[in-house]
């Protein structure tokens, strides 16, 4: 257990300098695909990562009106009995007090058509209040469904507040929407051009086979959390990509979207045109179109290939799901931390080289709790990079690697991704980046 400490050391070390969990509001429409509740035990058995803030039960296309959350309590039932067990395998388990004190019902019906005058919810309170907090970091607003408890407390700030007043407002606000579930994610994109807005749609294609041994042997087979873990109806946890994006695995800065990480990887350049499920379009033909042109941040051209590149996020998921079911830290596998160029931070970090220069990455320092034995990848990551060419890296396999700035490289930069891994079971993972910016 003297490692374990030393973990808890490291993540104090982080929490000294900025506060590394994201904030973050989850809305969803609980009720429809079953794959809400597939993502909410996902959320739930990761929520020592996240400080979460709301659990908002909304609308969507697929599910216009909502009366209660009782299918969010009986979720909430099922951490409460794995809370015990969770506790012990990491730090920072929100009580499962906490959780049903922050979760609410949200808009009651449909779209638009529930924004307004008359129309607040609990939910879209809780929006403001949270974005209100005295807290330097963005909060993070989720749409697993539709987007109209978020358009309501904008809505409401702009009835209620100046200009400057409702500028703040929006300038905390990161709302990411899966897929585009009513005809309010365009009525905030068009009427507020400067809010942070995800749209993502490359949401499907990294996740294991539908009902296949992972999903009944890894995790539904796993305690009270695995038992109200549904069947993959239609597709799974389709919403999951929402709170993976933020997910602080040293992957990714979730404000630089174009980096990419187990959330997908996005364009930072909005554009017009995004449009939501199809099924937006039948209930109202022009639910959207009349408010074009709108603009949001959309997934780059990988689509779910962004997220799939990386291992790892089934396995994170799988040894959680031990977590739920044992009291015994031993009994199961706990990640690795990566230390990159002495750096034992998660954040991502950046340097400057030129031409012709030989950059040391070192992870030495990387502890894994377990004892266990870590491995080392080191890849260069071509996507985001602006760098096009190839970059070979030497020894990318051992602790210790090395890259020769390219020729053709001046005034780009240079993603490499480095991938521990540790030989517990499942094995589980921990990222690190550093963005090499080479001198012009
Ligand atoms: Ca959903
Ligand atoms: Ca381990």
């Amino acid at each position: 257990m003297a490692s374990c400490i030393s973990t808890q050391a490291v993540q104090a070390q982080e929490l000294k300098g900025i506060s590394y969990k994201p904030r973050i509001i989850n809305t969803t429409d609980l009720g429809a695909d079953p794959d809400d509740k597939q993502s909410m035990v996902r959320q739930f058995v990761s929520a020592n990562a996240f400080d979460i803030e709301g659990l908002i039960v909304a609308t969507g296309c697929w599910r216009k009106t909502q009366s209660n959350t009782k299918m969010l309590d009986t979720l909430l039932d099922a951490y409460a009995a794995a809370y015990p067990n969770l506790k012990v395998h990491a730090k920072g388990y929100p009580s499962p007090d906490y959780l049903r004190s922050i979760s609410v019902m949200g808009q009651t019906g449909y779209g638009m058509g529930d924004v307004g005058t008359g129309k607040d919810s609990p939910g879209s309170d809780l929006i403001i209040a949270s974005a209100d907090r005295d807290d330097p970091r963005p909060l993070w607003v989720m749409g697993w469904g539709g987007m109209n408890t978020i358009a309501q407390a904008i809505w409401k700030v702009r009835e209620t507040r100046s200009d400057e007043g409702l500028k703040k407002f929006l300038s905390k606000l990161r709302l990411f929407d899966i897929l585009g579930q009513d005809d309010a994610g365009a009525w905030i994109a068009k009427n507020f051009p400067d809010v942070f807005y995800i749209r993502a749609t490359g949401v499907y294609g990294w996740q294991p086979p539908k009902n296949g041994d992972y999903q009944r042997n890894d995790i539904q087979s796993h305690g009270s959390l695995g038992a109200v873990y549904p069947d993959t109806q239609w597709a799974t946890e389709g919403d999951s990509p929402a709170f993976m994006h933020v997910y602080p695995n040293g992957l990714n800065n979730p404000e630089q979207i174009g980096q990419g990480g187990w959330g997908g990887r996005f364009d930072p350049i909005k554009k017009a045109g995004i449009r939501s499920m199809s099924e937006v379009a039948k209930i109202e033909k022009d639910a959207e179109t009349k408010y074009d042109p709108y603009y949001m941040y959309g997934n780059t051209e990988e689509g779910a290939e962004a997220i799939k590149r990386y291992k790892g996020y089934d396995n994170d998921f799988a040894a959680r799901m031990d977590w739920s079911i044992t009291s015994k830290y031993d009994d199961a596998n706990h990640h690795p931390v990566a230390v990159l160029n002495g750096d034992r931070t998660r954040k991502v970090l950046h340097m400057t080289a030129s031409v012709g220069d030989k950059v040391e990455l070192n992870a030495e320092g990387s502890t894994d709790p377990d004892g266990n034995t870590i491995s080392y990848k080191w890849s260069f990551y071509d996507e985001p990079s602006s760098y096009d060419g190839s970059v070979s890296i030497l020894n990318d396999t051992s602790i210790k690697a090395s890259i020769e700035i390219p020729e053709n490289s001046k005034g780009k930069n240079i993603h490499i991704i480095l991938e521990t891994y540790d030989n517990g079971s499942p094995n589980l993972y921990a990222y690190r980046r550093m963005i090499i910016n080479v001198n012009p």
